[in-house]
């Protein structure tokens, strides 16, 4: 696997020095500053570019050109959007990157209910706790209609759990749940919140799905013809939320979209974390399964707290614990590459926030000790992994 670090530009807390001392030769990274939407000029990527290659650190896969909501909704803006995005790709492309990451999650990009949930070592985690989330949509959003998408067993667990939390932990929760939407920097209210759903008003998922289909037959022969590969991110977490609709998050989901546009550039950014939230994603079956669609990967390993076969509670476990299965992912992965002779750009998606990153402030996921960590926990298990397989075949020969 190529060793990537995920690199929010200049303004990251974590800085191009130290991922450089964590091993990895490249970052992922994105122009965070241009507004969604907007082309990213070839003079821009290449100033990022230099900046990057200063640090002694590549750039060749970008996480993400983000798709604009209106290409999402199908809005009337549609046209220009998908023009803006195609000549970001050809930028890109120019500029020497391999791999486009995004995602098609409407309004969130990812949702959790808490950012900094105490593991019993002292460090802290990302947590997704269903009861909070539904306390959270029927109480504080108060979305039209949400009792309906509720079991009644639920809503009462939830207005239990509401119960139990003070004004302080009321607006907590609903900051760490907005937190997920892009941008959301810029401190977004309860009520853009609100309005942000409102434009999904008649876009189910199949609606979603179609748009999707849309975007690809626009978007991917260009990739295509420029060698790019535009690799989607599964839902996080990887089920309906909110109202909104989710159709991206199991295999059947991107089988499906592999099938109604076969263009060799329309791939899968494979999240382990993502898909893993929910039970009845197998892992490293879909490695096995997905193979040459896969153009990059996000190892990271959840530990589900309940929930039915589509998922519910969880938090981020360390790496190589929980229920990923990570060194069968690894493995899966390894036959992979040997197959296809390719090294893929993997990396450690998120990390604890432990030790002296305990005391400074990053984006959530993104400390650099917790990353590290699993970024050298990782690569042991792909050397592992290597080596066996190597003293299997010399035997085999022998
Ligand atoms: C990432 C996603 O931080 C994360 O959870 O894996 O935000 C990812 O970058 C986007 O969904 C990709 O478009
Ligand atoms: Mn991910």
């Amino acid at each position: 696997m190529t060793q990537t670090m995920r690199w929010f530009g200049p303004s990251d807390p974590v800085a191009l020095r130290d991922i450089r001392q964590t091993g990895a030769t490249e970052v992922v990274t994105a122009l965070h500053e241009v507004p969604n939407g907007a082309v990213w000029s070839a003079a821009a990527i290449a100033e990022r570019r230099a900046t990057i290659a200063a640090a002694g650190l590549g750039w060749t896969v970008v996480e993400s050109l983000p798709v604009h909501e209106e290409i999402k909704t199908r809005g009337p803006r549609w046209d220009e959007l998908v023009d803006a995005y195609r000549t970001s790709l050809r930028h890109l492309a120019a500029a020497g990157i391999r791999v486009v990451t995004y995602n098609f999650m409407p309004v969130l990009d990812w949702t959790r209910t808490d950012l900094g949930w105490e593991l019993p070592d002292g460090a802290r985690a990302l947590r997704y706790e269903h009861e909070a989330a539904a306390a959270f949509d029927l109480f504080l959003l108060r979305r039209d209609g949400a009792e309906r998408d509720y079991a009644a067993d639920l809503v009462e667990r939830a207005e239990r759990r509401l119960a139990g939390m003070d004004e302080d932990a009321r607006r907590r929760l609903t900051r760490n749940i907005i937190a997920g939407l892009p941008g959301s920097e810029e401190s977004f209210s309860i009520e853009d919140f609100r309005a942000a759903l409102a434009t999904y008003d008649g876009v189910d998922a199949a609606a979603l799905h179609a748009h999707h289909v849309a975007f690809l037959e626009a978007v991917c022969p260009v990739a295509e013809e420029l060698g790019l590969h535009l690799v989607v991110h599964p839902d996080d977490p990887p089920f309906a939320l909110f109202g909104l609709p989710r159709v991206v998050s199991t295999e059947a989901d991107v089988a499906d979209l592999f099938a109604r546009v076969p263009s060799r550039a329309n791939g899968l950014c494979f999240c382990a974390g993502s898909f893993g939230a929910r039970p009845d994603n197998d892992l490293p079956g879909m490695v096995d399964r997905l193979g040459d669609r896969i153009g990059f990967l996000h190892l990271r390993s959840v530990q589900r707290e309940g929930g039915d076969a589509r998922g519910g509670t969880f938090h981020e476990a360390a790496h190589l614990e929980g229920d990923a299965g990570m060194t069968a992912i690894v493995a899966a992965v390894h036959r992979l590459q040997q197959r296809e002779n390719r090294s893929i750009p993997m990396r450690p998606d998120h990390g604890h926030q432990m030790l002296d990153d305990l005391s400074r402030v990053t984006n959530p996921g993104y400390s650099l000790l917790g990353r590290m960590r699993g970024l050298a926990e990782l690569r042991g298990v792909e050397r592992g992994v290597a080596h066996a397989t190597a003293d299997a075949r010399a035997g085999a020969l022998a």
